[in-house]
């Protein structure tokens, strides 16, 4: 009975002490996040196939926003992608300002597929390979709803 005493009261410190770490933790990320544009995404592997969407989606996205989501298949899988309607991105000429960007495969260098704002819904997407990169980047100024890309997973080719 002692021992499961001493047990309990070891379990109640180590608690109170994750607690401080998850606090103090979720400060300082609270601090980097206010400095310049905020990161944001997902690294995506949902083999029931899914969705992601812009921050705020359908209400309009932020200024100031840089998020990456790099979609992951099984291997011998390929990705396909494609956008809901309801889209609208800052247009501007070659989409120098707020847009997306999608790359066949899993890095920011990959080989681009395509870059894409205004009021257009970016076409059906289909991977070469198991990876797609995809980044959309809001500026400081002139906002709209943003996306909600679907994706599902098919065999190779
Ligand atoms: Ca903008």
């Amino acid at each position: 009975m002692v021992h499961g005493q001493r047990l309990s009261l070891f379990h109640v410190v180590s608690n109170l002490i994750l607690l401080g770490l998850c606090v103090s933790t979720k400060k300082t990320s609270d601090k980097s996040t206010s400095s310049k544009s905020v990161q944001c995404g997902s690294w995506i592997k949902n083999p029931n196939g899914g969705f992601f969407t812009s921050p705020n989606y359908p209400n309009k996205y932020p200024p100031d926003r840089e998020c990456i989501y790099i979609i992951e298949a099984a291997p011998r899988q390929s990705i396909e992608l494609y956008f809901d309607e309801k889209y609208s991105i800052e247009p501007s000429w070659e989409c120098k300002f707020d847009h997306i960007e999608v790359r066949d495969g899993p890095f920011g260098f990959s080989t681009e597929i395509g870059r894409y704002c205004g009021q257009n819904i970016p076409p059906f997407i289909t991977s070469s390979g198991r990876y797609l990169w995809i980044k959309f980047v809001a500026d400081g100024e002139l906002e709209s709803v943003g996306f909600l890309a679907r994706y599902n997973f098919i065999p190779g080719n």
